[in-house]
């Protein structure tokens, strides 16, 4: 098979990462910056900035003629039109942005955009942990939780690309106010942010419980207390898992999925999270469909957003 390469670009809420990508998957080079939040022209620049960069650098290493340049970004985007329709405040302002265009007007490629985790189960499906199922379905937990469904091997977009949105899947209408303006979205249990949130929220009622300042507690610090075997972090993150697993049952009940891939920068340093999810999952709900469930975690680990941004570009170029 002959190697190509192209540009992938992953934009989370908290960080890009841009990279040169094989057609195996390979990451050549990459760079990585913190999100900017002061609006999208700055991430346009950003992103400018970096292909830019990564041009120079295929340059140096003498690849061939790149593919194209391939965009998984978190928000809402329109697949057909290219356009990124709108954010949850995990990325302010970023909305409305005719992105596949104006990628191709600055650099001359041909560029695709689609959803931050649409693009990991394009990764995982051709070439990682998903490789030779036909019904999967991704949740990854980072700043936000974002996923993805690949139906009888093809990927879910809805009519035009917003599909799947599996983070904001609410499990109590009187649950927490999500970032998305909904209530109750797994999201805000047990993302990054909603894991610090949830904490904050059981500290202002518990004040005495903790002397630093609440605000900047962060979901590593409450992985740290309970690791430490603090009960006040044990029990948040026990609400936070159990949210998760009722908010996976309701997934595996609409799309019967043969295996469920998790990931993103929370899995990757908590490797339990996946056996604690599969022993609660298999619990609940109804039992053919729960128990023909396979769980497994991200092959590419924090490279499945660039890998899978890239590899738009091999799929969908043969149609150029
Ligand atoms: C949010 C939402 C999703 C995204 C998910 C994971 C925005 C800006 N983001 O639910 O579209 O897929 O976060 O994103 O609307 P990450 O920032 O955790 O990678
Ligand atoms: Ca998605
Ligand atoms: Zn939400």
């Amino acid at each position: 098979m002959n190697r190509d390469v192209s540009i992938g670009i992953d934009i989370g809420g908290t960080k890009i990462v841009a990279g040169l990508v094989t057609n195996q998957g390979e990451v050549l080079y990459k760079q990585i910056v913190p999100t900017a939040t002061e609006g999208k022209e700055h991430i346009i620049f950003q992103l400018q900035q970096l292909i830019n960069n990564l041009l120079k650098e295929a340059n140096k290493l003498r690849l061939p003629t790149l593919k194209g340049i391939g965009i998984g970004t978190a928000g809402q985007i329109d697949f057909k039109k290219g356009i990124v329709r709108s954010g949850t405040s995990n990325i302010k302002y970023w909305n409305d942005i005719p992105l596949k265009q104006e990628m191709q007007r600055l650099f001359g490629f041909p560029a695709w955009i689609d959803n931050d985790v649409n693009v990991v189960a394009l990764a995982e499906s051709y070439l990682g942990a998903a490789k030779g199922y036909d019904n999967v379905v991704f949740l990854t937990l980072g700043t936000g939780i974002g996923g993805a469904v690949i139906q009888e091997g093809k990927l879910l977009h809805g009519e035009w690309g917003g599909a799947a949105e599996l983070g904001h899947m609410s499990v109590d209408r009187n649950g927490p106010e999500c970032n998305c303006g909904y209530n109750g979205c797994l999201e805000a249990y047990a993302s990054g942010t909603g894991i610090a949130n949830q904490m904050k929220q059981y500290l202002i009622k518990k004040p005495e419980l903790y002397d630093g300042s609440i605000e900047n507690i962060t979901a590593r610090d409450v992985f740290q207390w309970a690791y430490e075997g603090k009960q006040h972090a044990k029990s948040v993150l026990d609400d936070s898992m159990d949210a998760l697993a009722y908010g996976t049952v309701n997934i595996i009940h609409a799309f019967n999925p043969s295996l469920l891939v998790l990931g993103g920068g929370i899995i990757d340093q908590h490797n339990w999270i996946n056996q604690d999810l599969q022993n609660r999952v298999r619990n609940l709900g109804i039992s053919s469909l729960v128990q023909s469930v396979s769980f497994a975690k991200a092959a590419f680990g924090d490279e499945a957003g660039v890998i899978g941004a890239a590899y738009q570009c091999f799929l969908y170029s043969k149609n150029v």
